[in-house]
Parts: C-alpha cells; sequence; structure tokens
C-alpha cells in the first residue's frame, strides 16, 4: 500500500513500514517490531516531540562524546533501520567507532547490519567478536577495540542487563529511551527520553557547536534522575491536560 503523505500520521506508518519491510529480510528482529510499538506509545504521551529536558539530555550526551577518549555507538537491528544516515552523521560529529551489537544475534544478522550501515557511509568496526561482557545472552560478544575498551558508550534502545554491565565496568552509558520506566533508562548514566530520529540529529548539532569549557561543565554538573524526573512530569502533565 502506498502510504500518501498528507496523512496525519505519515512519520509514522512510514516508519512502520521501513520497519516490517527490513524485518522480512531479516534486518530487524521481530522482537524489534514489539519494542517499537512501545516505543510509539510512550512517544505519544510526550506529544511526539523533543521536550526541553530531553534537549538538554543531547547536548549532555553530545558533551559526554566530544569528552570521551574512546566513544562507541552500539547500533541494534531498530537503530540501523530506523537511523543509519544518522548515525553516519553522528559518527562524523563526534569521532565515534561504530559496533553492531544485538540481542537476537546471529552471524547473518550482523552482516547484513554493517552491510547497511556501510551502505549509508558509516565505518563500521568489524572482526571476530569475543565473549567479553558478564552476561548470559549473546549480547556479551563484543570487539576489545570498540564495546569492551570504550570509556563512552552511546546505546540507543538497549536492554537493561547489558547497561547494568557497562556502568559497572565503570563506563559512562548514554541510552536513548522513550520509556523513562526502564530499567535501561535508570541504570544508564544519562538517558535522552526522545524518539531515536529526533535525538541523533540534536546531538550530531551539538557535537558541531559546543564548546570544550561548556561540555566539561554539562558533563560535570549532569544528573539523570532529574532528566528521567521531568521527562515523567511531562508524560503527567499531558495525561492531565487530556483528562480536564
Ligand atoms: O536487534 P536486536 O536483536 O539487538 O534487538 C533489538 C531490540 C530493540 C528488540 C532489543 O534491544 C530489545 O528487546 O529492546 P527492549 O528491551 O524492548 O527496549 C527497547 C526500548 O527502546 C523500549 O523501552 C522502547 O520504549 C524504546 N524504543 C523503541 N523504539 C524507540 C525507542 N526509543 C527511542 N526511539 C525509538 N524509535
Amino acid at each position: 500500500m502506498t502510504i500518501p503523505p498528507d496523512h496525519p500520521r505519515y512519520r509514522s506508518l512510514m516508519a512502520r513500514e521501513s520497519l516490517a519491510s527490513l524485518s522480512g529480510q531479516g534486518i530487524v528482529s521481530l522482537e524489534g517490531l514489539a519494542a517499537h510499538g512501545r516505543g510509539e506509545a510512550f512517544d505519544y504521551l510526550l506529544g511526539e516531540r523533543t521536550t526541553d529536558s530531553a534537549l538538554l539530555a543531547e547536548k549532555t550526551a553530545a558533551a559526554f562524546l566530544l569528552c570521551a577518549k574512546n566513544p562507541v555507538i552500539s547500533v541494534n537491528g531498530n537503530t540501523a533501520a530506523l537511523a543509519a544516515a544518522e548515525i553516519r552523521n553522528l559518527q562524523e560529529a563526534s569521532g565515534a567507532k561504530v559496533e553492531v551489537n544485538l540481542f537476537h544475534r546471529t552471524e547473518e544478522r550482523i552482516r547484513q547490519i554493517q552491510l547497511l550501515l556501510a551502505q549509508n557511509g558509516v565505518k563500521v568496526l568489524e572482526g571476530p567478536a569475543k565473549r567479553l561482557l558478564a552476561l548470559s545472552h549473546d549480547r556479551a560478544y563484543c570487539l576489545e577495540e570498540g564495546i569492551f575498551s570504550a570509556d563512552v558508550i552511546l546505546v540507543p534502545l538497549e536492554d537493561g542487563d547489558r547497561c547494568q554491565v557497562l556502568a559497572g565496568m565503570g563506563k559512562t552509558v548514554i541510552t536513548i529511551d522513550l520509556n523513562p520506566l526502564s530499567r535501561t533508562a535508570r541504570a544508564a548514566t544519562l538517558t535522552v527520553v526522545d524518539e531515536l530520529t529526533r535525538a541523533l540529529p540534536n546531538i550530531t548539532r551539538f557535537c558541531s557547536t559546543l564548546e570544550r569549557e561548556e561540555a566539561l561543565e554539562l558533563v560535570k554538573l549532569h544528573d539523570n534522575s532529574i532528566l528521567l524526573r521531568e521527562a515523567l512530569e511531562e508524560m503527567k502533565r499531558r495525561l492531565g491536560d487530556a483528562v480536564d
């Protein structure tokens, strides 16, 4: 079916169509489709826009990436499907490495996602991954020169387990997650409660405009619990307005 550009839900329908089609190719997992639906529900509560507190989180995410020694962006199936070009732009602006890391891991999916990213101009780390993280599932597999040795790691649409393990290894973990109640959102050093394709361009823009002094200040002053509380307050406000 062709989705007319004047449909009020055009953007959302196009994203779903792209995810469904890439799921048919094996790039997005079926579980990834369910995860996207959960994200959409939370985005509805936010009014499908970047809130002031999310924008501050995005600026702070840029600050962490700019101040890092070995920043890495970890990409899964949903992130590659929704935002391959945005990942390229962020890589160029931040100098971060990009590594594919999957929950539903098969070598075939890894290869397909690496290819999709490369076709969009992303320089992707490759090589034999090893079971280097203390996790019983396959997200334990990563590269020594990538996720394992990163000091700052951006993990959009993450699952809580790995987030906790990475934080426990002393890494700065930045996540992008529309659900401020998720274990990931709560375990991360910094949570951007915003939709992936809105968040990445904002982080990229801040990477190009932030001065070093301001970046250091943002890193020093960041407080994830305040950002999460503000995201929940925003949802509460919107629900209250809808009821009144
Ligand atoms: O490709 P794989 O095999 O690595 O699997 C990827 C998924 C996403 C299936 C896996 O990481 C997973 O199960 O994730 P979760 O635990 O469902 O968490 C995903 C989180 O991302 C949820 O809290 C969603 O609300 C949120 N989310 C979904 N879509 C978006 C989003 N946040 C921001 N932008 C989105 N587009």
